[in-house]
């Protein structure tokens, strides 16, 4: 290992004459390639071919079914957080904090049914508090009832099952006065012990997820990237300790920001940066325990994301918050249990696999490994799956679990067909054998696969609560996590589109999700004429999800009229096709 005066001169040199400026303008930017996948870094390979990792969020906060942090209320300008919980009531609960029914054994277990190949603890979360015995900060499980070194057990276990074990470390502390202020260097100082300390004390940690708060980055970088290339080398470093205000998840700003970290939505295809979606377990998205009252997922939403990051050519780390007990709730350890499940059956086109080579849409994703494709097929758009031509030969095909797919191909492009009764629920996976390597061309677009509504400028008759999060771009951001949303007691409202110019389609996919959501009793696809709105389509209970089809239609404005709700009808996506 490298002394410390040679390894700083090498970060600074390297922080300083970083030229990476970032290379996406937003969230879920595709980043264009016309290049065949970009080999992973040695470093990182074992991260990319693991695809599937175990978000942990858990501390004191757990007793109070709050969002982690953010429930925290807080006087300080300079941090986020307005939480309805009382900071002298948030900074004692740790008091109470005894999580007698923690064992490490069952989270290691749980997460290995479920396929997922690394975990990453809060160790510390902007909260400021500790799961670890520290010397460097009393303020520290050591100081519970409970008092056992929950970071020790963890990793030790982790590493014992053959699962690697990563730290959230938080470099913003929203409870130190010190941080953002005149005094920050004090600040500084104790979060830079602290981090010494968990990577030193815990054995081989494989990754270092930092986190954000889209405020003023001040946590001396070159000295913090120091101490981690120092004590923990090999530890994989996600991008977040570089960001601020003004950028996103998707930057790289630094040469030791090793991959973009996409949150609560499946990234963009990028084969060219490694990168991860974070999202959450939680109905509510919460990523702390959310209470008995919050439930989970269901297991197509779950295992879409994972399959949906994978063809996007980037890994998914699912979150579990875990109860006051300490253990993780039925319903969380099921659903994995599930996805675990599924993986036994169809892991290999998942594990080490790289995205494409075609690029998602509503169809679904395809993987690549070797000489073969896997078609993730999530929505039959028609009898046959059409596909762009590639530069290799078919030499065979099959669904994957058993059954007959007969793909024809031509000059123009693939065909694919899988009889109704081959067809599975939630993923048909095809695979096709190839005549050379499925790695070495470009991801190839599907006509037709990606709505004409993708972000177009959207509107409604109302929204909930006037609340950003819940406007209309939300039913057309290809986000199945988000949503447009409208008051409670509202029984009728409309949702435009402005396609930007007249637009041919003769196809409509409108998801509520959650059939317990499914609020629209009656509603039109309507497009406007010169002399007012014209119905396309019309029906009745909508639905989880609704495949239209009509007679084409040639319009620029588009809109969702639901005519008679129940209560407040909410739409994830609103999408038209050719
Ligand atoms: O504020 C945190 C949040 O609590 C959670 O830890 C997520 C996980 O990516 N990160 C921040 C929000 O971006």
């Amino acid at each position: 290992m490298k002394s410390i005066a040679l390894v700083s001169a090498a970060l600074l040199l390297a922080v300083a004459s970083s030229s990476r400026q970032p290379l996406v303008a937003g969230e879920s930017d595709p980043v264009p390639s016309a290049a065949a996948p970009r080999p992973y870094p040695d470093r990182l390979q074992w991260w990319a071919e693991a695809r599937f990792g175990m978000f942990i969020h858990w501390g004191p906060v757990s007793l109070k079914g709050t969002e982690i942090s953010w429930s925290r209320a807080n006087t300080n300008p300079r941090c986020p957080n307005k939480g309805a919980i009382p900071a002298d009531v948030y900074d004692n609960l740790y008091q109470e904090f005894n999580p007698t029914r923690f064992d490490a054994a069952q989270w290691v277990a749980i997460a290995k049914a479920a396929g997922m190949k690394y975990l990453v603890l809060t160790a510390k979360h902007c909260d400021g508090f500790l799961l670890w015995h520290s010397q460097a900060s009393d303020y520290n499980v050591s100081r519970t009832p409970f008092r056992r070194d929950l970071c020790a057990e963890l990793a030790q276990t982790a590493r014992a099952q053959g699962l690697r074990i990563g730290w959230y470390f938080s470099p913003m502390d929203w409870r130190d006065p010190d941080f953002r202020t005149e005094r920050n260097a004090a600040f500084l100082g104790r979060m830079q012990a602290e981090l010494r300390e968990l990577l030193t004390n815990y054995g081989p940690i494989d990754v270092l997820w930092f986190d954000w708060d889209g405020r003023e980055p001040l946590y001396d970088q070159a000295r913090t990237y120091e101490i981690v290339k120092t004590l923990q080398p090999d530890a994989v470093i996600n991008n977040r300790l570089d960001l601020g205000p003004g950028n996103n998840n998707r930057q790289l700003l630094s040469p030791f920001a090793e991959y973009c970290t996409p949150e609560q939505q499946v990234g963009a295809y990028d084969d060219q940066r490694p990168w991860e979606s974070c999202m959450t377990t939680s109905r509510k998205n919460q990523w702390a325990w959310g209470g008995a009252d919050d439930g989970v997922k269901s297991l197509e939403v779950c295992l879409g994301m994972l399959i949906r990051c994978a063809g996007g050519d980037g890994n998914l780390l699912l979150n579990v918050g875990p109860m006051p007990t300490g253990e993780i709730a039925p319903e969380q350890a099921n659903l994995l249990r599930e996805m675990g499940a599924w993986l036994a059956r169809h892991g290999e086109s998942i594990y080490g696999t790289r995205g494409g080579p075609f690029l998602p849409g509503d169809y679904g994703v395809s993987t690549r490994k070797g000489n073969r494709i896997y078609l993730h097929v999530l929505e039959w758009p028609d009898e046959t799956l059409k596909l762009p031509a590639i530069p290799a030969t078919i030499v065979g095909s099959r669904v994957w679990d058993g059954g007959k797919a007969e793909v024809r191909q031509t000059a123009a492009g693939l065909e694919v067909f899988v009889a109704e009764a081959e067809r599975r629920p939630l993923d048909t996976v095809v695979v096709l054998e190839l005549d050379r390597s499925a790695l070495e061309f470009a991801a190839l677009a599907v006509p037709g696969a990606v709505s004409l509504a993708a972000q177009a400028k959207a509107t409604a008759s109302n929204v909930y609560q006037r609340l950003a999060q819940f406007g209309p771009d939300k039913a057309v951001d290809g986000n199945r996590e988000t949503r447009w949303a409208t008051d409670s007691g509202t029984t009728s409202a409309w949702l435009e589109v402005d396609l930007g110019q007249p637009t041919r389609f003769s196809r409509a996919s409108v998801r509520q999700a959650y059939p317990e959501l499914n609020r629209v009793r009656k509603f039109a696809i309507e497009v406007w004429h010169k002399d007012g709105w014209t119905p396309c389509y019309r029906g009745e209970d909508l639905g989880a999800k609704l495949s239209a089809r009509f007679d084409p239609v040639t319009a620029q404005r588009v809109r969702l009229n639901i005519t008679e709700a129940t209560d407040g009808p909410t739409i994830w996506e609103f999408q038209l096709f050719k």
